[in-house]
């Protein structure tokens, strides 16, 4: 894989996405095998022109929270205003700990970090839109203005920040590789295999090998 990923400094950019202290070990929402990928993204960074970070932002009585919903728990389903959500424990909340980039991440060479899940009733898996599928983030009109096509993405989690931002970027005319060995998965009740099969059906190039 070293060998075929070759990219262009001028129209390719890395998304890393959501590589913060509550997905990893100890964290309020720990994706089994993050801090494996850390030293992989390292390592790809400095191999990219432009790298985009994306944060899980939220305010503390966010309603993706199992907290903000009477007699629910995490990782049940409730029905929002957009449709169907899953309650996760509290993670990601704005200014704390757990909502750092992890420790061993350089964001030196990030020119742009995208925050997202901040508004408190709606949900914001991916890097484009929230979960309503409606409300922009800004980072389409920002990639397109910098000349930027194509986009190689990593991190958390496989299954649902990373696969909601590929979908959303090939929706929008990107073409988009998914680092499958720099990312991690929650799985969810079979939510990863959902995921790869969605990604595989929309054009995404999964690439499985060693990067
Ligand atoms: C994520 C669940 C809730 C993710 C964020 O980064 O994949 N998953 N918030
Ligand atoms: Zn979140």
């Amino acid at each position: 894989m070293s060998d075929a990923l070759m990219i262009d400094a001028d129209r390719d950019a890395l998304l890393v996405i959501d590589l913060q202290n509550d997905f990893c070990s100890g964290g309020a929402l720990a994706v089994s095998g993050a801090e494996e990928v850390v030293p992989i993204i390292e390592r790809l960074m400095p191999r990219f022109g432009r790298v985009v970070l994306t944060q899980d932002w939220h305010c503390p009585d966010h309603h993706s929270f199992a907290s903000a919903h009477q007699a629910r728990a995490p990782f049940e389903t409730v029905t929002l205003y957009y449709g169907e959500q899953t309650l996760w424990p509290d993670h990601c909340v704005q200014g704390t700990p757990g909502a750092a980039f992890h420790a061993g991440l350089t964001t030196d060479r990030a020119e742009l970090v995208i925050r997202k899940g901040f508004h408190r009733g709606v949900d914001s898996y991916s890097a484009f839109y929230e979960n309503d599928r409606a409300t922009p983030t800004g980072l389409a009109g920002y990639l397109r203005e910098r000349g930027i096509s194509r986009l190689f993405l990593c991190g958390l989690a496989t299954d649902f920040c990373v696969s909601y931002s590929a979908l959303d970027a090939r929706r929008l005319g990107f073409e988009v590789t998914v680092l499958l060995e720099a990312c991690r998965a929650i799985d969810l009740a079979g939510s990863l295999q959902a995921a790869l099969t969605q990604m595989r059906e929309a054009g995404v190039v999964l690439a499985e090998g060693s990067i």
